[in-house]
Order: structure tokens, then C-alpha cells, then sequence
């Protein structure tokens, strides 16, 4: 590699409104007594299953979440509705995932010192789209106008490390000289609020980073991309089916499987260890050991599986300022979480401290950065 590339901006646009644990159970359980209720004589007839109630410690308690940002909080509690009301917006007015995305990469640029006119390439990187084209990022590249190329790409949870990956490569290559990754994160129109298993996981978010070759980098906080390391294994144990086949399958489009489903537990026990053995052979590249890590920005879906990859890691249990959490307030903001712990968290470090930013989940899908500030 000819030219350093560093990390030089990152933004987080938050919503303004948001949804407690105990505001969310609240919505649920009226939901699962209406629901019991509609449902009496099938349930008594052992037709069906009665709804159990959700607990707002239990949510806690199994995944360290207190609370989580929605773009429309409208709907969403509504037991006769129980799914955020968001206005269809006309072709020639701004999408509302490019409005997110565009107010998180206003942010980035600022902290990067840059206008838009420095930016060469745009990539949105996120969960889900919420049309297959135009792409979104061309969306916000037309409104940011900026002169180049721009493409969205899919890879949940890591969408954000990947489109990372895809900037440092691009610039490695020499085909941009200054890309922007933006991951709108508006995936509450994909939970399944009548689903107890999984209505308290996500919460909506947008954040973005700056990506440029060192020698053009003027902002404050600049990091040395030191290396890129990805891996993918296919699993159904996270999934949603929502997509355009279902038209011609002639089946339910929302139905629950078309929504965000998983098998919790299953996950936990197959991520903790591929994420922790990623993270050694990754450090291991550059002959660094866990505790010579300075900060470990890791995804952000259940605190207590942050905790046993640290532990597998460090041998210990980690400090909050070693690998700090944000999923308590955030949530799971699929793969903005590990963007958002490090937006929050970095400008304390010293010149040569190195970090880890990581992503993992559906896929499956590891992926990750190691950083050195300048
Ligand atoms: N209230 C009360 N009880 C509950 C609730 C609830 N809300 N939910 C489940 N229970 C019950 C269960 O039914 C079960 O009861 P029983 O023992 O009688 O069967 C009991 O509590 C224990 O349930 P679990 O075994 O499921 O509980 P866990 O301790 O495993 O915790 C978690 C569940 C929190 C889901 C946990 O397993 C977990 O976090 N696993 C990791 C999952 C993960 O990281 N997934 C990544 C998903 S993110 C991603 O991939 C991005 C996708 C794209 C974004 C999608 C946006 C919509």
C-alpha cells in the first residue's frame, strides 16, 4: 500500500423520540390482554397458545437495554396498529432514510473538516433499504452534490465495518480519494412488536464516517486505518424474508417470518466465540496482545455478550472505558452500534493508542478495523 488511509470524521444523528423498556412492555402486555381476549375460545380449546406477558427486567437483565431511539415513536405503541406510522413521501421529495443519513454525514464531514466537495464517493451501508433503486446513497450524494460515484450494499449487523472495508479498498486502489459511509439505521419498520422474543432488540439510528488518504486529513481527531479483517458463515438463525418475491409467492408480505426473527440463544453461543477468535488473529497480525488495546469499539446487541468476548479476550472483565456500551441507551442499532460507541468515544485517545472497532451478527457477519491515532 502506497498512501496511509485514516479515519477522519464520524457522525451520529440520533432521533428525537425514544422508547423506554417499561413504556414498550406496557404497549405489549395491553396488546397480548386484547389479543387473549379476541382469542378466548381458541386458547381455552387448546387451538392456540395464550400470549405471555413481556417484563421490562427481563429485558434487562438478558440484554442490558433500557431504552431505544425510534424515527416515529407514532404507531408504534398503538395496540390496534403496533408498528411506527411513517408518511409515504412523493418521488420528487428526499426519502426518509436519505434525510437520516444525510443529517449523520453533515456530522462526520463537519468533524472531518471537509465539504462535501472533497468527497469523491458515497456508500450507504446498512441493514435495509427502504426501496431496491435509485440507491439511496445517490439520493444523498444529489443532495449533498457531490461529484463521483455512490452505491448502496447490504450486510446487516456489519454493514457499517464492511462499508468501511469497501472505502479503504477504494482508496487503497486509488479510485476515490474521499469517500463517505453512511449506515441509516431505520429499522423499526422490521420489528415484530407483537413478538416478545424480539420487540425490545432494535432501536433506529444513523451514523457515518469519513474515510481519506492521511495526507490530505486536516481534522482533530485522525486514525490510522492499520488493517481491514472480514468473515462471513451462512446462518438462517437470523433472518427476515421480507422482500419483493413475496408478490408472486402469494403469501403474507408481513407476515412474521417477512420481519426481523432469530434464534437468540443460538446466537450467543455461536458469535461470542467466532467474534473473540477474530478479534486474537486480527490483533495477532500486527504482534499486539488484548491488553495492549486501548479501546474495543464492539457491535452493540447484548451487553452481556460484549462482556464474555472481552473476558475471552482479556482474560478478565473489561473496564467501561476499555470497551464502553451504548446499547443500554441505544439499543441494537444493527450495524451502528460499534460506529456509535466509537462517535462517543474516542477523543480522549493519545497519539499512538491503538483501538478495535467490531461488528458482528446476521450472516454471520464479523467484521473489523484496527485503528492508531495519529
Ligand atoms: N419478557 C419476558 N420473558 C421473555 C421475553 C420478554 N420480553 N422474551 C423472552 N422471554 C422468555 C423466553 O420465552 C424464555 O422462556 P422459557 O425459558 O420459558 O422458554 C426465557 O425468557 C429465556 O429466553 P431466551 O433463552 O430467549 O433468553 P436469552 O437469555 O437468550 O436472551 C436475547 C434473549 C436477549 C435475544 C439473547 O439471546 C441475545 O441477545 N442473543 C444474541 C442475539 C444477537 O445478537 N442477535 C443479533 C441480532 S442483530 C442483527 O443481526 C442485525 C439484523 C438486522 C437488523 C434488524 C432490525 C429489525
Amino acid at each position: 500500500m502506497s498512501q496511509q488511509i485514516v479515519i477522519s470524521g464520524v457522525g451520529i444523528w440520533t432521533p428525537e423520540h425514544s422508547i423506554t423498556n417499561e413504556e414498550l412492555v406496557d404497549s405489549y402486555n395491553a396488546w397480548v390482554d386484547a389479543y387473549n381476549d379476541d382469542n378466548k375460545q381458541a386458547i381455552e380449546a387448546g387451538e392456540i397458545d395464550a400470549k405471555p406477558y413481556s417484563s421490562a427486567e427481563f429485558i434487562e437483565k438478558a440484554s442490558g437495554i433500557k431504552q431505544r431511539y425510534i424515527y416515529q415513536k407514532a404507531g408504534a405503541l398503538d395496540i390496534d396498529r403496533m408498528r411506527p406510522l411513517i408518511d409515504d413521501r412523493p418521488d420528487d421529495a428526499l426519502s426518509h432514510q436519505a434525510e437520516i443519513a444525510l443529517a449523520a454525514a453533515k456530522k462526520a464531514l463537519s468533524a472531518a473538516n471537509k465539504d462535501a466537495s472533497d468527497v469523491d464517493a458515497v456508500i450507504v451501508s446498512c441493514a435495509y433499504t427502504q426501496r431496491a433503486y435509485p440507491a439511496i446513497a445517490i439520493e444523498v450524494q444529489e443532495a449533498l452534490g457531490i461529484e463521483g460515484f455512490a452505491f448502496d450494499m447490504l450486510v446487516a449487523c456489519s454493514a457499517a465495518t464492511f462499508g468501511m472495508h469497501r472505502a479503504y479498498e477504494m482508496l487503497c486502489a486509488g479510485n476515490a480519494k474521499c469517500v463517505l459511509v453512511i449506515n441509516p439505521e431505520l429499522v423499526s419498520p422490521q420489528i415484530n412488536y407483537t413478538d416478545r422474543d424480539s420487540h425490545f432488540i432494535f432501536g433506529d439510528v444513523a451514523t457515518a464516517t469519513v474515510l481519506e488518504h492521511a495526507e490530505t486529513a486536516n481534522a482533530e481527531h485522525v486514525y490510522d486505518v492499520l488493517s481491514t479483517k472480514a468473515v462471513t458463515k451462512y446462518s438462517s438463525n437470523i433472518r427476515s424474508n421480507f422482500g419483493y418475491m413475496t408478490r408472486a409467492q402469494d403469501v403474507d408480505p408481513y407476515g412474521p417470518d417477512k420481519l426481523f426473527h432469530q434464534a437468540g440463544r443460538r446466537v450467543f453461543k455461536d458469535v461470542c466465540p467466532m467474534a473473540a477468535d477474530h478479534l486474537s488473529e486480527h490483533i495477532e497480525r500486527h504482534n499486539l496482545t488484548a491488553s495492549d488495546i486501548r479501546r474495543w469499539w464492539l457491535h452493540q446487541a447484548n451487553i452481556n455478550m460484549n462482556t464474555l468476548i472481552c473476558k475471552k479476550l482479556l482474560g478478565r472483565d473489561a473496564t467501561a472505558d476499555e470497551a464502553p456500551i451504548v446499547l443500554d441507551e441505544y439499543a441494537n442499532t444493527a450495524s451502528a452500534g460499534s460506529v456509535i460507541a466509537f462517535g462517543l468515544n474516542h477523543e480522549d485517545l493519545v497519539k499512538g493508542d491503538v483501538g478495535v472497532l467490531c461488528s458482528f451478527g446476521a450472516g454471520y457477519s464479523i467484521g473489523s478495523l484496527v485503528i492508531q491515532k495519529r
